[in-house]
C-alpha cells in the first residue's frame, strides 16, 4: 500500500474546497449534448393528472421503489430452530434513528404475541411491597422518552474470524438506534420499596419460550434503566417486544428483556444460562470473561461500503455511524488509505449519550485504490482499537464483543469489498 503524504492530501482537500469535480460534472452534461435534460423539459405523465387521496388505508408506507431496503437474514448464518437474526440495512439509512420496520430482530426462540390486555409485570424479591403492574397501571405513572442504541453483542461476530462478510447490514447491522418511552426503573423499585442495603442486583426476565433472563446490577438499575412500551413514537413491535421491553443503555443487546413479565430484586447475581454459559469470551489463557455488559466505543463507514461502488470519480461525501456503551462520541478519525494518514470528521448534532452519532467527511476519490477506515473516541477517551490490537488482549476464540475498526477497500472499478488490514 503506498504511504500517502500529508501535503498531497491537502492539495486534494482544496480542490474539494473548492467544489470544482462536483459542480462541473453535474453540469457539463446538458451544456455538452446543448439538448436540455427531458426530465426538465417535458412535462410528466404524473404532473397532469389529479393525484392520489390521502393515504389514509391502513398503516403508510415507503416507496414502492425503496422495496429492496429491508431486514434481512445473512446468507452465513445457519438458522438453529426458532433463534434467529434479522439485520438492519444500514448503507440505506440517514442520520440515526432505525426506523421501526427496519431494527434488527434477535430471538433466541422466535417472536411472541402477547395480548396487552393480559399482559402483567411482576416486582418481586428484596421489596417491601411486591407489586403486580398491568400495561394501564404503567402507562399513567411519569414517563420518560430517549434515544439510545442497541447493539447486539454478537455484532461483527464474523470478523474475529477473519471471515469478511459482504456487507455492512451483515458486519454491523445487530445495531438499531431509537427513542423509546417508558417507566424508569428506579420509579418502579421505589414504588415498591426495594432494600437498597441488601439488594445489589436486578433479574429480568421475558415472557417468550427462551427463558431469557439477565442479572443487572442496581447501581445501573437506578440510573437510566427504563421499563419501555414505545419505540418511536408508537408502541413497540411484537418483534422488539411489544408491550414491554427493558431498555439498558450502553449494554449489549441480550439485557434488553423482551416481553418483560418479571423484575426480582436479589442479593447476589443469578448466573443464568444467558450470562454464565452464553454471551461469555474465551481469552488467550483459556479462560472466559463473564458479564461483561458495556458496549465499547465503535464506528463503521456505511456509506460506501462493501457491496456498493462507487460511480463518480471526484467529490464523494463519506458517511458513517459512531457510538459507545459509555457515553457521548467525542470525534471520529477517517482514514483513505488503510490507516496510515487520519483526517476528522464532522459530527452531526445532537450528540447524545449511549446514542448512535452520524459522522460524515469529503472525500475525492482519483479513481485509484484506496481502504476507508474510521476510528472512534469516546468521551472517556477511549479509542477504538483496530483488528491487530483486539486480537492481541482478546486473542481468536471470542465471538462476541468485536469493537475493532471497519476497513472497505475501493477498487478502480469503484467497486468496495470487505478486507482486514493489520
Ligand atoms: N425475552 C427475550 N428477550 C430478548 C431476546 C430473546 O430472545 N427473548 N433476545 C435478546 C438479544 S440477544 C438481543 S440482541 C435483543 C434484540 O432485540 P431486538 O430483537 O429488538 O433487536 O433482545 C434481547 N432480549
Ligand atoms: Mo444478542
Amino acid at each position: 500500500m503506498k504511504k500517502i503524504g500529508r501535503r498531497e492530501w491537502m492539495q486534494k482537500g482544496v480542490t474539494s474546497a473548492l467544489g470544482l469535480s462536483l459542480g462541473s460534472t453535474t453540469l457539463a452534461k446538458a451544456d455538452i449534448t446543448g439538448q436540455g435534460e427531458p426530465e426538465i423539459l417535458q412535462k410528466q405523465a404524473w404532473q397532469t393528472q389529479l393525484g392520489k387521496p390521502v393515504a389514509t388505508f391502513g398503516y403508510g408506507q415507503p416507496a414502492v421503489q425503496e422495496a429492496n431496503l429491508q431486514r434481512r437474514e445473512s446468507p452465513g448464518l445457519t438458522r438453529v430452530s426458532a433463534a434467529s437474526v434479522a439485520f438492519t440495512p444500514l448503507q440505506g439509512l440517514f442520520g440515526t434513528i432505525t426506523p421501526n420496520g427496519l431494527h434488527f430482530e434477535r430471538h433466541h426462540q422466535g417472536w411472541v404475541d402477547v395480548d396487552p390486555q393480559k399482559h402483567r409485570l411482576m416486582l418481586n424479591g428484596l421489596v417491601k411491597t411486591p407489586q403486580i403492574f398491568s400495561m394501564s397501571d404503567l402507562m399513567r405513572l411519569p414517563s420518560v422518552s430517549r434515544t439510545h442504541f442497541i447493539e447486539c453483542g454478537a455484532n461483527t461476530g464474523l470478523e474475529w474470524g477473519n471471515v469478511a462478510v459482504p456487507t455492512v447490514q451483515y458486519t454491523h447491522g445487530m445495531l438499531s438506534c431509537c427513542e423509546y418511552t417508558g417507566v424508569l426503573l428506579s420509579t418502579l423499585l421505589d414504588i415498591c420499596g426495594a432494600d437498597l442495603k441488601k439488594g445489589r442486583y436486578v433479574l429480568a426476565e421475558g415472557g417468550d419460550g427462551s427463558g431469557m433472563t439477565r442479572t443487572i446490577e442496581m447501581a445501573r438499575a437506578l440510573d437510566d434503566v427504563i421499563v419501555a412500551w414505545g419505540m418511536n413514537g408508537e408502541m413497540l413491535r411484537p418483534e422488539n417486544g411489544y408491550p414491554l421491553r427493558l431498555v439498558v443503555p450502553g449494554v449489549q443487546g441480550v439485557s434488553w428483556v423482551k416481553w418483560l413479565r418479571r423484575l426480582e430484586v436479589g442479593d447476589m447475581p443469578w448466573a443464568s444460562k444467558d450470562e454464565a454459559v452464553h454471551y461469555i469470551d474465551l481469552m488467550p489463557d483459556g479462560l472466559h470473561r463473564q458479564y461483561t455488559s458495556i458496549q465499547e466505543c465503535k464506528s463503521v463507514i456505511t456509506t460506501p461500503s462493501g457491496g456498493q461502488r462507487l460511480v463518480h470519480k471526484g467529490f464523494n461525501n463519506v458517511s458513517g455511524l459512531a457510538w459507545s456503551g459509555r457515553g457521548k462520541i467525542k470525534r471520529v478519525d477517517v482514514s483513505f488509505d488503510g490507516g496510515n494518514y487520519w483526517k476528522t470528521a464532522r459530527l452531526e448534532t445532537p450528540i447524545l449519550s449511549k446514542s448512535l452519532t452520524r459522522f460524515n467527511i469529503d472525500w475525492v476519490w482519483d479513481g485509484g485504490s484506496a481502504i476507508l477506515q474510521s476510528r472512534a473516541i469516546d468521551e472517556t477517551g477511549y479509542v477504538q482499537p483496530n483488528i491487530r490490537e483486539l486480537r492481541a488482549i482478546r486473542g481468536t476464540r471470542s465471538i462476541y464483543h468485536n469493537n475493532a475498526i471497519q476497513s472497505w477497500q475501493v477498487d478502480p472499478d469503484g467497486e468496495v469489498s470487505n478486507v482486514q488490514v493489520g
